[in-house]
């Protein structure tokens, strides 16, 4: 029996038809050996909306199969670029017709304002795809000269296979996106595999996959539980590559997998810990917006939230009492309320998650500036948090919380605000406020982020790449440096001249 069609009806009215299986070689189909589902929770209402399929190993091996026989057939080498970049294009198309329902989805899955997600996560995924697509015709390789009479040397940048991808819960359609279209643009088929928070948007994203034309197995969906069809994924033999967003701590079991199985190659955008560095000549009421967004956004939920910000002493109680102001000023509820700039956090488990992370900073002695305080009544909602009075050791410091919660402390000199921020295991973002040009180069030299934001924060840009130093992973998404992690290279010899006795 194929697993149901659901309709989930929104508050703006709108009935949303929902595929519930997982979808391979363009089907919707029910697991071949396991009655296990995924419930979806709406965390501003903590009502279940539906259950979908949640994907066992053996449905992992199913998918896996699929994604192998198009590569060798429809997709791979056998297509051209502009087909491939005709089927994105096509895709990124339906993605913008629907995007009002695919954002009043994504807010009933994750929380995050319909607005928000409409216009910034589905408005740039369907950027991204249009990027990637321009990228399907344009592959090139180099020529090298060996020796002019007798012999040269070619390359091939040729798509690297089977791509597992594993998502998280915070971005879920960019997220999608940004794994999807440069692998696709490459030649690439993918195994994809939503967070088991939030699967509905991946499996509305799959009916779409169908309607642009894209052959059977090129794009599979399987949602699942991570140390299910994550792990399966992360040790497939036949899987050629997987790229993973999430924790530090799942990062390092799939590259323990990857090359514990077939050495894959592992792109890993993992966790973060960013430092903002506000200095005296800052203009300071830009400074405190920025700052205040870089710790509210998707209610903290980022992984490169600019969850420590440091303020020069000169500076410190006025740009303190401007970041609490800009802070107070989001209206955090309902998302499908316009008025609302932050939604709930995702869970319940983040939610305990957050909070646990409070009450630690209140017990290791850091003072509550704003927020700190549980609201009554349903839904996962956390008020921003800023504490100051803070010490290195506090984990709240250390550690990511992935909730909208900021740790404030002080520096005197530029060198003493470079060694804080780059005291941290993390090197995802950092961002920096100066007027004084030559302070902004000294110190966006010398902090240890894979991206630093000059008097701004947070800002991507599909054409600029993105990716971690330190343990925030391996690896570059976006830009044409995205492109090398779905292509292998291959360097072809050829002679021409030179004969052996
Ligand atoms: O992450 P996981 P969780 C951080 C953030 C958050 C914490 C926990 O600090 O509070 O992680 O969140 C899949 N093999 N980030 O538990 O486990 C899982 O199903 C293979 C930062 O949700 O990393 C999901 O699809 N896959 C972050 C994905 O990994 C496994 C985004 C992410 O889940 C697996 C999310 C396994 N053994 C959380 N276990 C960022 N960098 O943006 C889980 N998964």
């Amino acid at each position: 029996m194929s697993p149901p069609i659901v309709t989930i009806k929104t508050p703006s009215g709108l009935e949303i038809k929902l595929q519930t299986g997982l979808f391979i070689n363009n089907e919707f189909v029910g697991s071949v050996d396991s009655d296990a589902v995924i419930e979806s929770v709406n965390p501003s209402t903590e009502d279940v909306l539906c259950s979908v399929v949640a994907a066992s190993a053996a449905d992992i091996d199913k998918a896996v199969a699929a994604a192998r026989e198009a590569f060798n057939t429809t997709w791979g080498k056998n297509v051209t670029g502009w087909e491939r970049a005709r089927l994105i294009n096509k895709l990124a198309d339906l993605i913008e017709r629907d995007a009002q329902l695919l954002g009043e989805l994504e807010c009933l899955d994750n929380g995050k304002p319909v607005k928000i997600a409409r216009d910034f996560d589905i408005g740039d995924s369907v950027q991204c795809l249009r990027y990637y697509a321009g990228f399907a015709d344009k592959v090139t390789g180099q020529t090298i000269e060996v020796d002019n009479k007798t012999k040269w040397a070619f390359t091939r940048h040729e798509p690297i296979g089977v791509c597992g991808q594993i998502i998280p819960w915070n971005y879920p359609i960019n997220m999608w996106a940004w794994k999807v279209a440069p692998a696709l643009a490459m030649g690439c088929t993918i195994v994809m595999k939503p967070s088991e928070l939030t699967p509905l948007s991946a499996l509305k994203l799959s009916e779409l996959v169908v309607e642009a034309g894209f052959p059977p197995g090129v794009i599979n969906t399987v949602p699942s539980l991570g140390p299910v069809g994550g792990a399966a994924l992360a040790a497939h033999l036949d899987v050629d590559k997987v790229a993973f967003t999430g924790s530090t701590a799942t990062g390092r079991k799939i590259m323990e997998a990857a090359a514990k199985s077939n050495i894959k190659k592992v792109s890993l955008e993992l966790g973060g810990k960013s430092p903002h560095l506000v200095f005296a000549s800052a203009d300071l009421e830009q400074a405190a917006r920025w700052a205040a967004l870089g710790i509210t956004y998707n209610s903290g939920q980022d992984c490169t939230a600019g969850s420590r910000v440091y303020i020069e002493n000169s500076i410190y109680d006025k740009f303190l009492a401007l970041l609490v102001s800009k802070v107070e000023e989001l209206s955090i509820g309902d998302g499908f309320d316009d008025k609302n700039g932050g939604g709930p956090v995702v869970s319940k488990g983040q939610y305990d998650r957050v909070w646990s992370y409070i009450e630690s900073g209140k017990n290791e002695g850091a003072r509550v500036a704003t927020g700190g305080a549980k609201r009554t009544g349903k839904g996962f909602y956390v008020d921003p948090t800023i504490f100051t009075d803070i010490r290195p050791d506090m984990r709240i410091v250390k550690e990511e919380i992935f909730g909208p919660v900021l740790a404030v402390g002080r520096f005197d000199t530029e060198a003493e605000a470079i060694a804080l921020a780059n005291a941290t295991n993390y090197g995802l973002g950092a961002g920096l406020h100066s007027s004084d040009a030559s302070q902004c180069m000294r110190v966006s030299n010398a902090l240890e982020a894979g991206s630093v934001w000059i008097n701004q924060y947070n800002i991507l840009s599909n054409n600029v790449p993105f990716g971690g130093f330190k343990q925030s992973g391996i690896g570059r998404e976006l830009g044409s440096y995205a492109l090398e992690e779905y292509t292998s290279v291959k360097a072809v010899h050829w002679n021409f001249g030179e004969q052996l006795d």
